[in-house]
């Protein structure tokens, strides 16, 4: 039945929701959705998903070929999956709505970087969202570039694609997210794995399964040296030897942040603190009173923005249309579109006052 999950004070308004969201295309966000599908956590904290396996991030530092290299960015990306893809369903039961970043909003946390070992992270994400079939298809804009400084200080470069996700279990009122179609790692040295996600019924008949090659260089134009296939929010293993290639079912590294008395009035758990309170403890009065005043001097500051004839400056990034880095790797996987745009990091203030860098709007 519909909204089987769905509190019955809420069916009605669940029901117009799919229904608004099946005749829409574009930004989510504005549509009005029950409170019992809002997150507490706003879009801007996600990227910290990303710092959640620090040990394998650092462990690609120790590789001992370009081949091993490639194989410990690909465990690593694998198993930064879980996290950002189930955990909303683990802690809050299923997929909810987040929070919409604003004009000005940050999150500081980790920065995405190991400098001892050499590692670093920088990327983006944004979404075109549309609907097809009952489910939300989420096609995600962006792509992150790691970094490895080798021991000889050559640098070795990855770029990483990010996959296209389906919202199910929308009927039920119980949403979570299976990855489709395929994503890439491209490093510079030519080594390339190539991802296939699949829900239920495909290479294994369970949810969340993957199938990956890594296939060298073109030059020595070899067949994939490793297949590996299980899934990406428990184990996989490596086809050929059986070996354990990536499991994720123990704990992980939860993001830690400053005390929120001792944030800035635009860091998103202060921003956004009376609205997560209200959503928490079901005071939904509070939530909606208080994301109307911030959206409405969002809507202020986007009018005095015209006005002005200004447009807003980024805080910590600098934006650039297209990006090398993408078009230099995008070939190996006929990337389309063939460029995408970058936001720099301007490591303003520099990394010994300020190890946390920010994600923002
Ligand atoms: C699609 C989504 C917003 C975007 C979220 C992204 C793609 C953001 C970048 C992260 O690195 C990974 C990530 C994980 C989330 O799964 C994904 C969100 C899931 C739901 C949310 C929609 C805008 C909300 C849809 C409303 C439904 C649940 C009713």
């Amino acid at each position: 039945t519909v909204g089987e999950a769905v509190p019955d004070a809420q069916r009605g308004s669940w029901t117009s929701f799919l229904k608004s969201i099946a005749s829409f295309s574009g930004d989510l966000s504005s549509l009005t959705a029950p409170p019992f599908i809002l997150s507490p956590v706003s879009l801007t904290e996600f990227p910290a998903y990303w710092c959640e396996r620090p040990e394998l991030f650092a462990a690609i530092a120790d590789a001992t070929s370009d081949e091993d290299r490639a194989k410990r960015v690909l465990r690593w990306f694998i198993s930064t999956l879980k996290g950002q893809y189930t955990s909303r369903n683990e802690s809050m039961g299923s997929e909810k709505k987040p929070l919409n970043p604003v004009l000005g909003e940050v999150f500081y946390a980790y920065y995405i970087c190991n400098p001892e070992k050499g590692v670093s992270l920088q990327g983006h994400s944004a979404q075109k969202t549309s609907f097809s079939g009952g489910s939300i298809i989420v096609k995600q804009i962006g792509h992150a570039t790691l970094t490895v400084t080798l021991p000889n200080g050559e640098k070795d470069e990855y770029l990483i694609t990010l996959p296209r996700l389906r919202i199910d279990g929308l009927w039920y009122g119980s949403p979570y997210i299976e990855l489709c179609e395929t994503s890439w790692i491209v490093s510079a040295s030519g080594w390339v794995s190539t991802i296939e996600y699949k829900g239920k019924g495909y290479f294994s008949g369970k949810s969340h399964s993957y199938k990956a090659t890594l296939t060298p260089p073109p030059s020595s134009r070899g067949l994939p040296t490793h297949i590996f296939e299980g899934t990406w929010h428990e184990k996989s293993k490596n086809v050929k030897t059986g070996e354990l290639f990536h499991d994720v079912t123990g704990p992980k590294e939860e993001v830690s942040v400053k005390p929120v008395e001792e944030m800035d009035e635009w860091e998103s758990r202060k921003l956004w603190g009376l609205v997560s309170k209200g959503i928490r403890e079901g005071d939904f009065e509070l939530a909606s009173r208080e994301k109307t005043r911030i959206e409405n001097e969002q809507r202020q500051r986007r009018r005095d923005e015209v006005a002005a004839g200004t447009k807003w400056e980024l805080k910590h990034f600098v934006h650039v249309d297209s990006d090398p880095t993408y078009e230099r790797y995008g070939k190996f996987f006929n990337a389309n579109p063939p460029t995408e745009d970058a936001y720099v990091f301007q490591h303003n203030p520099p990394l010994a006052e300020f190890d946390a860098p920010a994600t923002g709007a």
